[in-house]
């Protein structure tokens, strides 16, 4: 398991203000390799990927949350796993705040049920939900799994995923920090996040590569005319 994080310093130099623009943070799924499976004596795990987007304002108050997921597709040792079905989620990134984006790797032993969450998932697949029904706080330290498992308590399902995946399904979790005034002073639009995720099932050992980027879009605002 690995957790990538940026810690990011807040700056305000270097800011243009002449012209008002919005950025849009986009988490999109790249690569999947599955280099050592968890259950090797089957020959094939069963994966899904959970994912969320939250963004932050400036007083580090959460605004909204976006969830994403794919799966259920088997993978055999040593193959790259298609992920072009993996849709990408997206969110604003609040002028001087932050958005963290987040995702988690399942191997999957309980098929019906992985389905039928992605099935809800998918049905608030890039719907953003709002601060009022959000249960992160700001000062509350928080895993990958804990940001999407409460991505999608906002959202209105998932509150029994976290039992769901339970420690021996969790192949991995990884999520990464973008500060927008550190972005935006730097004019940097897109973080690759590798992540590597091992660990062992009983007797069995596993080990998963995965990228996963977060590019940001300009979207800029029409200055009101009077
Ligand atoms: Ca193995
Ligand atoms: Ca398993
Ligand atoms: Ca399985």
């Amino acid at each position: 398991m690995m957790r990538v994080c940026l810690f990011i310093v807040v700056s305000v130099l270097g800011f243009s203000c002449s012209r008002q623009t919005t950025l849009t943070a986009v988490l999109t799924p790249r690569t999947l390799k599955a280099v050592n499976l968890e259950e090797t004596v089957s020959r094939r795990d069963e994966l899904m990927m959970a994912y969320s987007l939250t963004s932050y304002d400036a007083q580090n108050k959460p605004v909204g949350v976006v969830n994403g997921g794919w799966g259920v597709e088997s993978a055999q040792k040593g193959q790259q796993v298609d992920l072009r079905a993996a849709q990408p989620i997206s969110l604003a990134l609040p002028k001087n705040g932050k958005i963290v984006a987040s995702l988690v790797l399942i191997e999957v032993d309980d098929y019906n049920q992985a389905k039928q969450m992605l099935d809800q998932i998918r049905q608030v697949h890039n719907v953003v939900s709002g601060p009022a029904a959000f249960l992160v706080t700001a000062t509350e330290i928080l895993t990958p799994l804990k940001y999407v498992t409460a991505g999608l308590a906002a959202s209105g399902i998932g509150l029994k995923l976290a039992d769901q995946f339970d420690d021996d399904d969790l192949l991995g979790q990884s999520s990464v920090e973008l500060n927008e005034a550190e972005m935006r002073q730097k004019k940097q639009r897109f973080v690759r996040v590798p992540a590597v995720f091992t660990g062992q099932n009983l007797r069995d050992a596993f080990e998963y590569q995965l990228e996963y980027d977060v590019t940001l879009n300009v979207m800029k605002i029409q200055p009101t005319r009077q």
